[in-house]
């Protein structure tokens, strides 16, 4: 799958190792927010992320889902697939990822981060409307989601549920974020549509059992 759109990252272009993570401690920079929600950010934590975004593309099993809206069974607009933790993950640099947060989060958080949800966004089209994380037991409980990005960077919109100052990370080649603390009962967030032409990002979201 190509997409005229799709620039590559500048980081990405000489960069012949191979994929590999980046240092977290004394990188990651936490943005606390409202009702003792918070957001951890890091640029660039995946190097040689375009590589990754190709095997992403070619060799995930993509699926397309429909759902219900207003009596209408319109398309969900971006392709899915999903790893309860116990099947390999398309790349190893996801599962080094994965285990690299859990190390670094576990105090914190107290479990592993264990399921991985992938979605691609095709194009500016794709997108995924204001929701927060509230399957399960994220709707009663402080928890983390934390993203991986790959790709053409698109928007990642978060504002308070009731209203108030809203924030926005650009996330793409390698980018990672954590949404943490009440970030998925107190505030929503969101990937909006956009009219420029950009090429595909995946985000993979890891989080722990029995949150969705
Ligand atoms: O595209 C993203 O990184 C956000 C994905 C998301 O919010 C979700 O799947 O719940």
């Amino acid at each position: 799958m190509t997409s005229l759109a799709y620039q590559p990252s500048m980081l990405d272009l000489d960069d012949e190792r191979g994929a590999r993570l980046g240092p977290l401690t004394g990188r990651i920079r936490r943005h606390e927010l409202t009702h003792g929600a918070w957001v951890d950010h890091l640029a660039g934590w995946v190097r040689g992320s375009d590589a990754v975004l190709r095997t992403l593309l070619n060799d995930v099993r993509w699926r397309a889902e429909r759902r219900t809206m207003y009596d209408n069974d319109v398309a969900v607009p971006r392709l899915l697939c999903w790893y309860d933790g116990r099947e390999r993950l398309p790349h190893p640099v996801l599962t080094e990822a994965r285990n690299r947060l859990t190390e670094h989060y576990l105090r914190e958080l107290g479990e592993p981060f264990v399921t991985a949800g992938l979605c691609l966004y095709r194009d500016g089209r794709d997108s995924v409307a204001w929701h927060g994380d509230t399957r399960g037991r994220s709707s009663y409980l402080d928890t983390m989601v934390a993203i991986v990005s790959f790709g053409s960077p698109r928007p990642l919109l978060l504002r308070p549920r009731g209203g108030g100052e809203s924030r926005r990370f650009l996330l793409g080649h390698g980018d990672l974020v954590v949404m943490g603390g009440s970030c998925q009962r107190t505030w929503e967030h969101a990937v909006p549509k956009t009219t420029r032409p950009v090429g595909p990002r995946v985000s993979v979201q890891f989080r722990p059992v029995g949150v969705a």
